[in-house]
């Protein structure tokens, strides 16, 4: 079959850097941005963030859809996905290193107190605060794939007592692996810093609500860096003004940008950051989108792609 031309759909992404890497890598290629993406039939490829929804279905020879991040609950939320076209999602090592930056820097905050000196300069209060050893504080990272795994080597020459909670077993030097909902309450109560770094689904929606931070031990610490739909943003604040959870960082919200009438934002025990913890570079990731055209042209089958009956 002839190359068919790559529409480009994002309200959040550059579309004119995305289209100059694609001029440099294969100027063969004819990228159309939407909303001019007419004629629709001749469209075979779709790079996609958070495309409206049923749009997916008016490309009769779609061939493949790429998601422009990582996560692709942007998409499988849509009932009227396309199901028969492969769905291949961002894994690039610029993403996973972005990602492990932003739990070591946060993970790093909460150990060390950061929150609370930055409070005492704002008062100009000289006050020393202890911080626990590394190795008496125990990190539990929720969802060991890509991302979780890497967060754990990247924080594992700090001497945490490391753990992590998946779907199947893992077995990474140095991680307590803990699996499935059976082993989540011991994962959890062995836990004084939980990551966030799971797929949003519908096992995981809401899975960071109130009996999930009871079972974390007194003054733990919870870091959202995967979807703002795994947490019950109510739950999280009583956790906090009741004094039960310490702190928490948030990359990720219900509604985002995250309203300025949401509590989160002036709430002292949290760090809010703005949906960035990690993000899709066009200088590498528009390589990796080729390189699946061009698998695809030769009748191969593409790399990353989702598995659509696990939804992640
Ligand atoms: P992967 O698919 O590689 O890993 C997902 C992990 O979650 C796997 O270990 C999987 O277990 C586990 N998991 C999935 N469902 C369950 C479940 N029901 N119970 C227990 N464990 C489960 O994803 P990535 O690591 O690449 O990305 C994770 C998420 O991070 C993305 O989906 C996205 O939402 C978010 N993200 C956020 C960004 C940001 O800037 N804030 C940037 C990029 C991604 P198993 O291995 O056993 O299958
Ligand atoms: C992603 C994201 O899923 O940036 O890649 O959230």
């Amino acid at each position: 079959m002839a190359q068919g031309a790559l529409m480009f759909l994002s309200l959040v992404d550059r579309d004119d850097m995305w289209t100059a890497h694609f001029r440099r890598l294969k100027p063969s290629l004819e990228v159309r941005v939407f909303p001019k993406v007419e004629p629709v039939e001749d469209v075979s490829y779709a790079l996609v963030w958070k495309p409206p929804a049923g749009e997916l279905l008016r490309y009769p020879h779609l061939r493949c859809v790429f998601s422009l991040g990582a996560g692709v609950d942007h998409l499988l939320s849509d009932p009227a996905f396309p199901k028969h076209v492969p769905l291949v999602r961002v894994v690039d090592p610029s993403l996973t290193r972005g990602m492990s930056e932003y739990v070591v820097l946060q993970v790093l905050m909460h150990h060390r107190r950061q929150p609370e000196f930055l409070q005492f300069q704002r008062l100009k209060k000289w006050q020393l605060l202890m911080s626990p050893d590394a190795g008496d504080v125990r990190v539990g990272i929720m969802g060991l794939g890509v991302l979780g795994s890497d967060a754990a080597e990247k924080l594992r020459p700090f001497g945490y007592q490391l753990a992590g909670w998946s779907h199947t077993r893992k077995s990474i030097a140095g991680v307590e692996s803990f699996a499935g909902m059976d082993e989540l309450k011991p994962f959890l109560q062995r836990t004084d810093i939980l990551v966030c770094l799971l797929p949003l689904t519908p096992e995981t929606r809401g899975i960071l609500n109130r009996e999930t931070f009871a079972q974390l031990p007194a003054g733990a610490v919870v870091i959202n860096a995967a979807r703002g739909g795994h947490l019950v943003e109510h739950d999280l604040i009583a956790a906090l003004d009741s004094g039960h959870l310490k702190g928490a960082t948030l990359d990720v919200f219900q509604t985002e940008p995250l309203p300025e009438s949401s509590p989160l934002w002036a709430h002292p025990k949290v760090i809010v950051t703005p949906h960035l913890a990690s993000f899709t570079d066009p200088r590498f990731v528009s390589e990796n989108v080729v390189a699946n055209i061009e698998r695809i042209e030769r009748g191969e089958a593409p790399h990353d792609t989702v598995d659509l009956s696990r939804g992640y």
